[in-house]
């Protein structure tokens, strides 16, 4: 859906948009019907991380609490090296250090938050024990490391020789340009529904490949890069931080969902926010996906070449978004 639609649309009001399905365009209603997951449990992800879906719809599925099984889906992609993008063997920035960022926000509208992390693979977990155990919601840098060294976490070099030697040809450019493009993501954005129904999320990310060091995007800021609201639903992106958190987009799709938009609707109005301040497609990737507290799901993104994971009744699937600006 173009934003001109959208605003067309949106003059009829919230509630003729709930009574009256026939104003919705064909690709509407088509996500409508192929995305009502009406029941729990479920976990929706950014990116094709199957494996991490499926430890967390499993972990759902023993009775785990929609928080917990999100931990334990993503530290599966954090301690995976050959994921580039996230955790241990994440690419550096361009000093050639890794820093991890995570946040967590649970049913509660509790949240925690850890940015720009040095030798600790698990920030997601790290996030979780911020909100859990001090009274803040973000620490960052060597406060963060320091926190994770008081809870135990063992200090690992995370920078693998792969991505040592993809930053070194990197460096060999020789001009200034940080890497992030359609096809460089993987950062992964996790929202679970447990047996309760209670909703809560995860966002885990290396950043931006080759970023300044101290830069930090949007996946550890809460509204930006993941909001949970559990009487509404929740959101999660994945792309160019910057512009994501420019929109505060995540809190965005949530409040539109609170209006009345389905999450396909509300993800799309989104993206139409960033794509219209750039005047036309921009040569940079975001994309959302989002949950309704009925099951519902929505994922939209400026370039084609998204997919989202979804875990629900012993069903774990990767599907291409082909629905994009
Ligand atoms: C960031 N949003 O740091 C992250 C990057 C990302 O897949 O999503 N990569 O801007």
């Amino acid at each position: 859906m173009k934003r001109r639609s959208f605003l067309d649309r949106s003059t009829l009001g919230v509630t003729s948009l709930l009574i009256a399905p026939s104003i919705l365009s064909s690709k509407d209603q088509e996500h409508n019907t192929v995305s009502n997951l009406n029941s729990t449990p479920y976990v929706l992800s950014t990116w094709n991380v199957i494996k991490a879906n499926e430890i967390a719809g499993k972990a759902l599925d023993r009775g785990s609490s929609a928080l917990d099984a999100a931990v334990q889906g993503v530290a599966y992609e954090e301690a995976n090296i050959q994921n580039t993008t996230v955790g241990r063997g994440g690419s550096p920035d361009r000093d050639g250090t890794v820093t991890l960022d995570a946040c967590v926000m649970n049913h509660k509208g509790n949240c925690g938050a850890v940015l720009a992390v040095e030798n600790i693979t698990h920030v997601a977990a790290l996030a979780k024990e911020v909100m859990e155990k001090t009274p803040h919601v973000i620490l960052a840098g060597a406060g963060a490391r320091q926190f994770a060294i008081e809870q135990g976490y063992q200090l690992e070099n995370l920078l693998t020789e792969e991505s040592k030697k993809a930053w070194e040809k990197w460096l060999e450019k020789g001009n200034y340009k940080p890497e992030i493009n359609v096809e460089n993501h993987d950062t992964i954005g996790m929202l679970c529904s447990d047996a309760e129904g209670n909703l809560s999320g995860v966002c885990t990310t290396s950043g931006l490949a080759y970023k300044m060091k101290g830069r930090v995007g949007d996946s550890p800021i809460i509204g930006s890069g993941l909001y949970i609201d559990n009487e509404i639903g929740g959101a999660v992106a994945t792309g160019l931080g910057e512009e994501v958190i420019k929109t505060v987009g995540s809190f965005l799709i949530v409040e539109l969902m609170r209006q009345g938009l389905t999450p396909q609707q509300a993800c799309e109005e989104a993206i139409s926010r960033i794509v219209e301040k750039q005047n036309g497609k921009p040569d940079f990737q975001v994309a959302y996906v989002a949950t309704n507290k009925k099951g519902e799901i929505g994922a939209y993104s400026i370039h084609s070449g998204f997919s989202y994971t979804l875990y629900k009744n012993k069903l774990n699937k990767n599907i291409n978004s082909n629905s994009v600006y």
